[in-house]
């Protein structure tokens, strides 16, 4: 029988605020693991979700699959520890850009280096939006926030080029409100061996709205003949926006690289799915071995 898009509806009320980029990433996230059970690639009881804490992380309230409702900052290791329990699940990490470049920056660089094979999906607003918009690593100079009233000062972090010198094997860039674009990356993603991120640009309505902006800086990279195996573009390109709201800015979207290594799970010594190890202790050979007699 198929999957349908409402089979994954939960009864939960959404709460994010009318016109929110969440919604955008809430339905391409659907569709792709629609289309990827109904195309045998996996089945629905494969897919693990793991939240952060934020707007982005009520995500785990909305989508009718298993998951983990974890901390903030803390998605990645969550999401590695099930993926190492048990393989044969994929998982997808939801992060905002607070969570995951602010607290959860060290997590993140690890997890690129690691190269576990999980898929790491960056609501990025370029704000702290629960918590009413603070400046956060990937803010532009200048904004004025509730924690920044003379405006941010710092230099915004470049999560695309950390990822990618960080050893990502597969990095992308996308658009909240290009659902059909976002689809096919997360597709992307999931089938990709190792460790996939997204960094999605995510129009905060309330907060930090930039969708015009990417709508008129946006261009794709395929439309210009990128070679995502080739890693110097890679970087080359993933320099091309720093994050800033500047009149001649080019922000690329789709996928910057992508390159094939082992992953973690498969060579860490002590991975198997632990649901099928036997736990039965054998008293007596316990006995056996430990006990002295006094
Ligand atoms: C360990 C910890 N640190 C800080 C907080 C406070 N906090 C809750 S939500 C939030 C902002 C989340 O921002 P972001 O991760 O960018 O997600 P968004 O709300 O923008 O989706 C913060 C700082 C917390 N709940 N737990
Ligand atoms: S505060 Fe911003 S990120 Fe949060 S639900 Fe509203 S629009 Fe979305």
């Amino acid at each position: 029988m198929k999957l349908e898009l409402k089979d994954l509806n939960t009864p939960v009320p959404n709460t994010w605020c009318p016109g929110c980029g969440n919604f955008g990433i809430l339905t391409a996230v659907k569709q792709a693991i629609v289309e990827l059970v109904n195309e045998g690639f996996a089945e629905k009881r494969q897919f693990t979700l793991v939240s952060g804490i934020g707007c982005h992380a009520k995500i785990y309230d909305y989508i009718n699959i298993n998951g983990f409702y974890s901390i903030h900052g803390r998605v990645l290791p969550t999401a590695l520890g099930i993926k190492v329990s048990n393989p044969e699940l994929i998982v997808l990490g939801f992060g905002g850009d607070g969570d995951t470049y602010a607290e959860g920056v060290a997590h993140f660089v690890h997890a690129c280096r690691y190269n576990v094979d999980i898929t790491m999906i960056a609501h990025n607003n370029q704000v702290f939006a629960l918590t009413t918009g603070q400046a956060t690593p990937t803010t532009e100079r200048g904004f004025k926030g509730k924690s920044t009233p003379l405006g941010t000062f710092e230099q915004p972090l470049n999560p695309i080029a950390l990822a990618i010198v960080s050893g990502a094997t597969f990095v992308a860039r996308e658009f909240a409100l290009d659902v059909q674009h976002l689809k096919e990356t997360v597709k992307a993603a999931v089938k990709h061996k190792g460790f996939a991120f997204i960094d999605v640009l995510q129009p905060c309505v309330s907060y930090h709205n930039m969708a015009e902006f990417v709508r008129t800086h946006a261009y794709r990279l395929e439309d210009v003949g990128h070679n995502p195996r080739d890693y110097s573009e890679a970087l080359k390109k993933a320099l091309e926006w720093d994050y800033e709201y500047k009149e001649d800015a080019r922000i690329p979207l789709g996928i910057f690289y992508i390159t094939e290594r082992e992953t973690y799970e498969s060579v860490w010594p002590a991975t198997r799915p632990f649901y099928k190890v036997r736990r039965e202790p054998d008293i007596e050979k316990i006995l056996a071995k430990h006990y002295v007699s006094p």
